[in-house]
């Protein structure tokens, strides 16, 4: 009997680490796209989420290739997008980090970079 409820148990937690995986906001895509080479500095960064966000506290910082912030410190939220506008910051490599927090309580968050001229 011992065994058979250590199983059912383990099965459950299972059942149940799998469900909240799933339920994270995970970064779905980005425009500029991750990793991707733009021609000119981007005047905004948008990140879709695998599901709705709160706009409380979910936030985006971009760095440009000197280490300065070029966001405005703005983003949007609007059901699983977030943008937030640029200052125009030369070229070379963006850093963008973001940190959520989905409809479902959880916070995520994640970096990514792209490549701005030749
Ligand atoms: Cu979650």
């Amino acid at each position: 009997m011992k065994s058979i409820s250590l199983a059912a148990l383990a099965f459950l937690v299972l059942v149940l680490a799998t469900g909240a995986a799933d339920a994270h906001a995970l970064l779905d895509r980005a425009e500029p796209r991750v990793g991707n080479r733009v021609a000119a500095p981007p005047r905004e960064v948008t990140l879709w989420f695998t599901q709705n966000i709160r706009p409380v506290f979910s936030s985006i910082t971009v760095t440009n290739a000197a280490g300065e912030r070029v966001d405005t410190g703005k983003a949007q939220v609007r059901g699983n997008q977030m943008s937030v506008p640029l200052r125009v910051g030369g070229s070379g490599t963006y850093h963008v980090n973001w940190h959520v927090l989905s409809m479902d309580s959880h916070t995520t968050n994640g970096n990514f970079t792209f490549q701005v001229g030749q």
